[in-house]
């Protein structure tokens, strides 16, 4: 099974991210655009890993004690860079607790053999992956996208299957880890 952990995109904040999206995604058809129901904060892609793994794995996920926290979602970039954009994304406020919440996550992964990946934690939701060169003028709309700023509350943490089908990559939950009410101490 292909596997990654995610935190996910309130309904009312993918609402206004497809409103702002709109017009741009007129004016850019060739790029790939993902679509609402696959808006996701990934926090570890894990790959193809057996079925008995992602059994222990999902148990061992488990003792992450977090609490609840509140990240902001909002302004539009590209990785790797405006001379050849692979990925439109909207970008994560980086905070404390998004911090505490992959290091912990990946306690656990490590523990389990999971290796991170050598590129550095951007935490982003991916609008559109690029697959030809840009013209100046498609980057110009890219880059003029308003994504307005919003907060978004983070409930849980999720464990997702990805399915590659034809019509685009397919994520089902698996499991969902729910964090600790701040007052739980
Ligand atoms: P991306 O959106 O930035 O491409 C499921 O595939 C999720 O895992 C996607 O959100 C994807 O991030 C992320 N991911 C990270 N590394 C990946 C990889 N090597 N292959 C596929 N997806 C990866």
């Amino acid at each position: 099974m292909r596997i990654f952990l995610a935190i996910d995109v309130d309904e009312e904040c993918k609402r206004i991210l497809a409103e702002s999206l709109r017009p741009v995604q007129k004016k850019l058809q060739t790029l790939s655009w993902t679509t609402p129901e696959q808006w996701h904060i990934t926090l570890a892609f894990l790959g193809e890993v057996t079925k008995e793994k992602v059994f222990t794995l999902q148990d061992e996920l488990e003792t992450i004690a977090i609490s609840r926290f509140s990240l902001e979602i909002g302004g539009g970039g590209v990785f790797p860079h405006w001379g050849m954009p692979r990925v439109f994304w909207a970008g994560v406020s980086e905070s404390e607790e998004m911090r505490l919440l992959y290091t912990s996550l990946w306690k656990v992964l490590e523990h389990e053999g999971f290796s991170p990946e050598n590129r550095d934690f951007h935490p982003h939701v991916t609008l559109a992956r690029i697959k030809s060169s840009l013209s100046l003028e498609e980057k110009k709309l890219l880059q003029l996208v308003c994504i307005p700023q919003r907060w978004v509350n983070v409930e849980a943490f999720f464990l997702y299957q990805s399915e590659l089908t034809p019509y685009g990559a397919r994520y089902t939950k698996l499991r969902t880890y729910p964090l600790k009410e701040s007052h739980d101490g």
